[in-house]
């Protein structure tokens, strides 16, 4: 039996995994494991694509010669919304720049009012935010750059291309563009035209996960599939659900609250609550909301630096809950070049008692994002008309029991935690099935609830947290308090 190779690229870090899929079961091993580091240049912040690149061929190449059952196939998937531009001769223009650049904080506005924000949101299901390929796009015209671009390469898909030589544009990262039509799941022509986005870029069109593409160049035996090339969709489909009624949480650097539904949601009331449709494998559709997550975690141990993950959540879990809430979505938290100072500012001036030491600090975190999940959940489920009755939480978060806890108590659903990795076995699963070895999305999530079944937490309610709760909402914009 062949093994399958998933290349998973997140915000921090990027790693090689390798899956096996033996009597309907699938273990995961880390092959390699790799740092992810952006770069500030004067003209903008920016991925290192080149460093990416040469540490995931390094994997690849270390798994494929690594002994063991022959590698059947490869599969990447990155976070969304970021892109390359190729030139005629199919060469790399520049440096991807990073969603965090602040060059999208004035265009984001104009891609609304070109299109105009309720048609834009019915033709392609995204709301207005600034990390949109769309956005960043329309911040780039009348640049060089873009005069002489060709085609543009969504991430996974120009590593992709730089694998094989091939270049396949897969559908699920092509939805956190903001360009493709929410319905027919192809460009939006209008729209580009409407934002005066050059075509031709778009010319290749869109192939759905489970697409062959091609042999790697170095390894003309390993076949490059698509698989739901955008993380946030192989994390769904990893959700290891055993009935429709779920919500789940991709819980990482964002945290991605919502609901998995047939038809997209595009109300204004969907809009203006900045909820997004991004398309998911078999046609499923991803109702969330797009939500700062453990960022703030990240950056604040990216300030001490000399403290792991696990023991700043034992601290937390150990002083008073609910002392010092802040919503997490404020754009102050969005790229602060302190974000513990940037915390203790927020709460200064909320009025909300400063956070003293890391573990208050810590507390205040996941205090406010488990608040935030059930805002974000209970208003998906209104707007799509659909009760959850449990929460699946998966990604890093699911290896947080305190995270993990406080939102079971917030949303008063058990919460089912697990897969960790749940970006790399949908990415996984998704090529065993294009392989011929699976069937259904219900059968690929019953893979993972064998395989990797996932922890309980169970609600706690009381009193605390419903005042907890009143009192978060407060913190919100006045237009997000329901
Ligand atoms: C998660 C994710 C989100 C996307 C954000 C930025 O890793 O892919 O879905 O909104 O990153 O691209």
């Amino acid at each position: 039996m062949p093994d399958y190779l998933a290349v998973d690229l997140g915000a921090e870090s990027g790693r090689v995994l390798r899956g096996a899929l033996r009597d309907d079961r699938l273990t995961v091993t880390e092959v390699h494991r790799f740092v992810n580091r952006p770069v500030a240049l004067p003209e903008g912040l920016h991925w290192d694509a080149l460093a990416l690149f040469a540490d995931l061929s390094e994997g690849i190449a270390a798994a494929v010669a690594g002994g063991g059952e022959p590698v059947a196939g490869i599969g990447i998937d990155a976070w969304g919304n970021d892109f390359g531009l190729l030139d005629r001769a199919g060469h790399l223009i520049g440096n991807p720049f990073h969603y965090r650049d602040r060059r999208t904080v004035a265009s984001t506005a104009v891609v609304a009012a070109r299109v105009g924000a309720a048609a834009l949101y019915r033709a392609t299901g995204t709301p207005p935010l600034p990390i949109n390929t769309a956005s960043q796009l329309v911040a780039m015209e009348g640049s060089a750059q873009l005069d002489i671009a060709e085609r543009l390469a969504m991430l996974p898909d120009l590593f992709g291309y730089w694998l094989t030589g091939e270049l396949a544009t897969e559908q699920t990262i092509a939805s956190t563009s903001q360009l493709l039509d929410v319905t027919t799941r192809t460009w939006a022509g209008g729209v580009i035209d409407r934002l005066g986005i050059p075509r031709r870029l778009f010319a290749g069109g869109v192939v759905p996960a489970g697409t062959r593409v091609g042999p790697l160049l170095g390894h003309p035996q390993v076949p490059l599939w698509t698989v739901a090339g955008h993380d946030t969709a192989a994390a769904v489909a990893a959700v290891p659900a055993t009935g429709p009624g779920f919500g789940y949480i991709s819980s990482g650097t964002w945290s991605l609250v919502g609901l998995e539904l047939a038809a997209p949601v595009l109300t204004d009331e969907a809009r203006l609550a900045g909820f997004s449709n991004e398309a998911g494998v078999d046609g499923t559709t991803r109702f969330l909301r797009n939500g700062t997550g453990l960022w703030l975690l990240q950056r604040c141990r990216a300030a001490w630096a000399d403290t792991s993950y696990a023991d700043l959540v034992a601290a937390a879990a150990a002083v008073p809950g609910f002392r010092s809430l802040v919503d997490p979505d404020d754009p102050a938290f969005v790229a602060p070049p302190d974000m513990p100072a940037q915390l203790a500012a927020a709460c200064r001036a909320a009025g909300e008692p400063v956070p003293v030491g890391r573990a208050a600090l810590v507390r205040c975190v996941l205090d406010s994002l488990a608040c935030k999940h059930r805002w974000t959940l209970e208003r998906a489920e209104a707007l799509a008309g659909r009760r959850a009755d449990v929460v699946h939480v998966v990604g890093g978060g699911a290896a947080n029991p305190l995270l993990c806890q406080l939102t079971a108590d917030l949303t008063g659903r058990p919460v089912l935690a697990g897969p960790v990795e749940a970006t790399a076995v949908g990415n996984l699963l998704v090529q065993a099935r294009a392989d011929g070895r699976l069937g259904t999305l219900e059968d690929l999530r019953a893979v993972v609830a064998r395989s990797l079944p996932p922890r309980r937490f169970e609600p706690a309610g009381g009193a605390v947290i419903d005042d907890a709760y009143a009192r978060f909402l407060a913190r919100l914009d006045a237009g997000d308090r329901i």
